[in-house]
């Protein structure tokens, strides 16, 4: 038994996520979280809202709110989505929080005496119409790469290049509007990432080997680009507070630290918030601090955030110099595109996760995206193949076996699982077949390859369709009832097996199936390969009911509602 740190991407609190979003972090590790606790593991699975930094404060002041009201009510709105997709956090908590607050300012104290952090006086945008300095996004122009117009002075989200506020051409202020801008000196507190650079390297080349392909590219080009010194201070209302028994100057100009220095170290602090909740109970310590080996720690994101994960999080760590854990496999994904063009926030394109579940179902969701995660590629999103999808392996392959054979036996042996004759010959077949499937499921999912696994989980349930077919017990009752009995539990076996292999992926569904069978129980321990083999996990006389149909056939019309109220192509 291991224990298991997983976390995902922090998701940013200014609005609800769209699918792209989910599949690339929270879905993932909730499915690998789920396989492992099942495995007998000890998990936990962290993640939280990032609540601070410029667009959040935009999106407050879109909504008429006060900044802190608003993070409150959006943690509260995602959090709920993210309840209805059956993620299982062991807790979700909130980088504004006072946890992290005080690792925070704690990491930032130690890389000072460590001599990684410098106050450096830089030039910025100032507002004399706003009366304050405007970092980040308080700032729209036109990009001087591509001529966008509406480039923010982060990033320009046409042409996706990192830029500073100063080099924006016609630069106007996002909170008014105003053109009246100047350039004024104001210091800053600089992380000395490039001391830190050979350290990291040497990190990274020590670790990358158990990282996608993916990852270790990302860190590379980075590294390769070289580490820069970088600004870890905003002239911001809302963020964690400079501290001021180590920086009395800034911290009385109210400066606060950059949402990317203080967003990771919440994957800590909501370690602590977690252990806050029980303290007698729950150590946060023993996961982060001098972990012993025992403790293994998966992250989950998009590419676009796995330079801070694999490089620059790690150098702060690195210059903290107490023994913190670092990541030990940082698992990537790709974009999920909708019709081949981007899913956009900003843009409302595609489609929202509140929405998702507005029209089915958790599991519809959570199946199908998986299924077609974005791993080795980017991976479209139509709805053409998501109802093909569902049609093919929930509906026809996975919900019609149950139905179907729960059904029959019910019509013609009654409500308990029958007796019929031994196992056969079909039926050794059936056993060496889901053993090997299971074997291949299990590599994959200990390999983070969940398109694999999710095929290695459909073929598991087209073996059993394969079976039924061929043993067809709707004839071989007419001849042989002992025959057929012994078909009918041997696919009711299958289905107790499909309730358990099937709960990462859809766990919804996978009580449904428990409960025909009257198991309850959140969860169901994993199966070894003799009990697969066996198929012999229900005692003849075992009581069932049918349950109601696991997965609705979508139509061509459901298809069409869809492109209509989303757009397609
Ligand atoms: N909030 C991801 C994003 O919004 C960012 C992740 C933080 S992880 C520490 O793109
Ligand atoms: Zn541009």
């Amino acid at each position: 038994m291991a224990r298991h740190l997983i976390t995902s991407a922090l998701p940013y609190i200014n609005g609800i996520k769209h699918l792209g979003n989910m599949v690339g972090s929270m879905l993932p590790a909730d499915v690998y979280s789920r396989y492992l606790r099942q495995r007998g593991h000890d998990v936990l699975y962290i993640c939280a809202t990032d609540e601070h930094g410029t667009p959040a404060e935009l999106a407050a002041k879109e909504k008429g709110l006060p900044v802190a009201e608003f993070c409150a009510q959006a943690h509260d709105a995602q959090k709920a989505v993210y309840d209805g997709f059956a993620l299982a956090f062991d807790h979700f908590g909130r980088s504004s929080s006072q946890e992290n607050v005080e690792i925070t300012q704690h990491f930032a104290r130690k890389l000072n005496e460590n001599g990684f952090i410098e106050e450096r006086a830089i030039r910025q945008v100032y507002s004399p119409t706003d009366g304050r300095f405007l970092p980040d996004r308080y700032v729209e122009g036109t990009c001087p790469h591509c001529g966008y117009d509406k480039a923010r002075g982060d990033q320009c989200e046409n042409c996706t290049r990192v830029l500073d506020p100063t080099d924006l051409v016609n630069p106007r202020s996002a909170i008014s509007g105003s053109t009246d801008l100047e350039v004024r000196e104001t210091k800053h507190l600089f992380l000395l990432q490039s001391k830190l650079q050979h350290e990291v390297e040497q990190w990274v080349a020590a670790h990358e080997e158990q990282w996608p392909h993916l990852s270790s590219s990302i860190a590379r080009k980075w590294l390769t680009e070289g580490l820069h010194d970088r600004a870890i201070t905003r002239d911001l209302d809302w963020g964690v507070p400079v501290p001021a028994d180590t920086w009395p100057e800034l911290a009385a100009e109210g400066k606060v630290f950059y949402v990317w220095f203080d967003a990771p170290v919440e994957y800590l602090g909501a370690t602590k918030e977690w252990a806050d909740v029980d303290p007698s109970d729950r150590d946060w310590k023993s996961w982060w601090y001098e972990a012993d080996e025992t403790v293994r720690y998966t992250q989950f994101m998009a590419k676009d955030n796995v330079p801070f994960h694999t490089v620059m999080f790690p150098a702060t760590q690195l210059g903290v110099r107490e023994p913190w854990k670092k990541v030990d496999v940082v698992k990537a994904f790709n974009w999920l595109t909708y019709y081949g063009g981007k899913f956009s926030t900003s843009q409302r394109r595609g489609v929202f996760t509140d929405q998702a579940l507005e029209i089915l179902p958790a599991d519809y969701w959570r199946y199908f995206l998986i299924a077609n995660a974005p791993e080795s590629d980017d991976s479209s999103f139509t709805w053409e193949h998501f109802t093909a999808t569902v049609n093919k392996d929930l509906a026809d392959t996975l919900g019609n076996f149950v139905n179907r054979v729960l059904s029959f036996s019910k019509k013609r042996f009654g409500e308990e699982v029958p007796a019929g004759g031994e196992a056969g010959e079909a039926e050794a077949r059936l056993g060496e077949q889901i053993a090997a499937l299971l074997a291949e499921y299990e590599t994959q999912m200990e390999a983070l390859q969940f398109r694999k696994a999710a095929a290695a989980l459909r073929a598991l349930w087209s073996a059993g369709n394969s079976y039924l077919e061929e043993k067809a017990p709707w004839l071989e009752i007419k001849t042989d009832k002992d025959g057929a009995a012994l078909t009918l539990r041997t696919a009711m076996n299958l289905i107790h097996l499909y309730a358990i292999v099937s709960e990462p992926f859809i766990p919804a569904s996978s009580r449904a199936m428990r409960e025909a069978f009257r198991l309850d129980g959140d969860t169901a321990a994993w199966v070894s390969a003799e009990e697969a083999r066996a198929l012999a996990f229900l005692p003849v006389g075992t009581p069932f009911t049918v349950p109601p149909v696991l997965f609705a056939k979508l139509t061509e019309d459901d298809l069409e509602a869809y492109k209509e109220r989303f757009g397609g192509e």
